[in-house]
């Protein structure tokens, strides 16, 4: 046991899981570098870890095959009554999921260590922060925990006797009988996976992946499902956002926080390096941020967490170039491939494929294979500490005042680069009608990579939201309400817009600074635009496009609304929309018809 451990509920709670999941031993973690190397030595030992020679104290992990993604159809929120999930998630009610998934956990540590790692999301004691204590068989897990959240001895301290913690159980699912070996990567067959959400009880329970969000639990687990109920419940934000601090060649700043879905740019937007003389980007963070309305009654955010797990496959210098000088030490590197000089490499990394390499799963890999060498969902694991372009004061418990707000995703067709809300209650509409072509970051019920295709992804939360999702936009409309003539300002850009040869219009990665300049003359009411039927919309003169790759006949396209495709587009709005039933915010449906007005559909 941990030798400061005060608190009677989190001791309790760590004999019963001990109980019922049958571990060899029982490991606190204290979050010492101390035992981020020694873990880290032991699974160098076992095979699973390897040392890059190429790269300071960094290594490289392959998963299972099957093993490479969250697994939305396997992610749950369990609430007495279904109605409280909402048609936005998958449901089973509380006893019955419990009682299958105990028959799970029982004896399932078997062979195995137990670690109990105290973790908190946000500065420890910040009003903001929330402890949690993640149970897992995973030494990966932990390593990877280390980087992502603040953790150990110091959660313990600020905990004290009564403090609350939110539980977060995790198994890899792959007990081990006496003798047997380990795989490299444990982790249970995909009918036995569950992400499971008690959201009435605070509670999490994942078994059967080891990988990302599926096993990283203060992440997406917490910071988001978990955390998106609480945070409505007591008048706050929990999004799927990335947050940038810009500064203009006068010296003003702006705060930004940005929604895309996975793998639509939230971690190459947060690290922008901008084409635009003058303007500046410090980076505060790429995957989540916790919104309040301070007593200045502006929205400032926090990153709550400690570090990026980001998307390898496309960081390049050219794309890039924060991320990779970030990456040279101390990460951790899942699924990349490996060359024989002892490095990673990826496709789109912007070197020379090598002319022979480890692919992803193991095998021989040469620029002739017909599978890719990195797993296109692969992912480097880095304290933000190591981001060249940190804002020093990314973790001010007070977080920062917000300025703009972007909502966004993946569309080859149809959505403009960029469009304005006339006001908060449209920019609540647009993040509800968001939309997104699906990634590599999830996998399908079978484990495989799902081919894209367009889905409904309001506020990029679809996958995130802990509750029914009808009740979640009307509380955006009412955070609007309370926020006034001090709400941040709310926009619409896609950056993956693609001509007929199919490649992209929009040049993209720095050159999008040219777009958050326009944003923040909006702000300013420096920058023109022009009303569209869907909202504000530059004119190419608005745009500072010096220098900029771009055709005008691009441009035409990428500044112009398509009628005929959004007629069609507000049908599947509207279909969607009509699943929440009696959670269909009035004030939703004022905004469709107005825009069906507007668009004289
Ligand atoms: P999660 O970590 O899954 O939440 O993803 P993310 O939203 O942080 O996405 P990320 O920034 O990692 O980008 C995912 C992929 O999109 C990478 O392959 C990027 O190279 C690509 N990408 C990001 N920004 C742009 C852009 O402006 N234009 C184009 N064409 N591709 C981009
Ligand atoms: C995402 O899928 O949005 C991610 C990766 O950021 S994971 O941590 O696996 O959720
Ligand atoms: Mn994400």
């Amino acid at each position: 046991m941990s030798v400061n451990c005060q608190n009677n509920k989190l001791i309790r709670w760590v004999e019963e899981i001990e109980a019922l999941c049958k571990p060899e031993k029982v490991y606190w973690c204290n979050g010492s570098a101390r035992e981020y190397q020694d873990l880290m030595a032991q699974m160098v030992k076992a095979g699973t870890g390897i040392p890059l020679e190429k790269r300071k104290e960094s290594f490289l992990f392959r998963s299972d095959p099957t093993d490479v993604a969250r697994i939305e159809s396997h992610t749950y929120v369990s609430t007495r009554n279904q109605e409280n999930a909402g048609p936005n998630n998958n449901w089973i009610s509380p006893d019955e999921l419990k009682k299958t998934m105990s028959d799970l956990y029982d004896g399932c540590m078997a062979g195995r260590t137990m670690y109990v790692i105290p973790f908190s999301m946000g500065p420890i004691g910040s009003p903001l922060a929330k402890t949690g204590v993640q149970i897992t068989d995973s030494p990966y897990a932990v390593v990877n925990m280390h980087i992502m959240t603040r953790v150990g001895d110091r959660v313990i301290e600020a905990l004290g006797a009564d403090g609350e913690f939110y539980p977060c159980l995790h198994s890899v699912g792959a007990p081990l009988k006496p003798g047997e070996e380990d795989v490299k990567w444990p982790c249970a067959p995909m009918e036995k996976k569950y992400i499971s959400h008690f959201p009435e009880e605070n509670l999490i329970w994942s078994f059967g992946s080891g990988y990302g969000g599926n096993a990283l639990l203060g992440k997406k687990c917490l910071s988001l499902r978990i955390a998106s109920v609480v945070a409505r419940r007591e008048g706050w934000l929990a999004e799927h956002m990335l947050l940038l601090r810009l500064t203009s060649p006068e010296g003003r700043q702006y705060h930004v926080a940005g929604a895309f879905p996975s793998a639509c740019g939230k971690t190459n937007l947060a690290m922008i390096t901008p084409t635009m003389p003058g303007w500046k980007a410090e980076t505060i963070g790429d995957d989540i941020c916790w919104m309040k309305i301070l007593p200045d009654g502006r929205l400032h955010a926090i990153n709550p967490e400690m570090g990026f797990f980001g998307v390898a496959p496309g960081t390049s210098v050219s794309t890039n170039p924060v991320a990779m000088k970030m990456l040279q030490s101390r990460t951790i590197f899942t699924n990349c491939a490996l060359t024989d000089d002892g490095d990673v490499w990826w496709e789109e990394m912007g070197l020379p494929a090598p002319a022979r390499a480890i692919d992803w799963k193991g095998r021989d890999w040469t620029p002739e294979s017909k599978e890719a060498a990195a797993h296109p969902n692969a992912r480097f694991t880095v304290p933000i500490s190591q981001c060249p372009t940190e804002f020093s004061g990314w973790d001010h418990p007070d977080g920062v005042p917000i300025d703009i707000i972007i909502f966004g995703g993946r569309r080859g067709e149809m959505m403009p680069l960029v469009h304005e809300a006339f006001d908060w209650e449209h920019g609540v509409f647009m993040g509800a009608s968001a939309s997104s072509e699906t990634t590599a970051a999830i996998i399908d019920r079978n484990g495989n990579l799902m081919p894209p295709q367009v889905r409904r992804d309001p506020f990029a939360m679809l996958p995130f939201c802990g509750y029914n999702m009808g009740d979640y936009f009307q509380h955006w409309f009412e955070m609007g309400d309370r926020l006034g003539s001090k709400a941040p300002r709310i926009f619409y850009v896609n950056w993956f817009r693609k001509g007929e040869d199919g490649r992209f219009l929009w040049p993209g990665f720095g050159d999008n600074s040219r777009v958050l300049k326009w944003m923040c003359d909006r702000v300013d009411g420096k920058a023109g635009a022009r009303e569209s039927a869907i909202g504000m919309m530059p004119e190419a003169k608005d745009l500072d496009l010096s220098g900029v790759k771009v055709s005008p006949e691009a441009l035409e396209v990428l500044l112009s609304v398509d009628s005929a495709a959004w007629s069609e587009e507000i049908k599947d709005i509207e279909a969607f929309f009509m699943k929440f039933g009696d959670h269909y915010p009035e004030r939703l449906e004022k905004q469709l018809k107005a825009l069906k007005g507007r668009l004289s559909v």
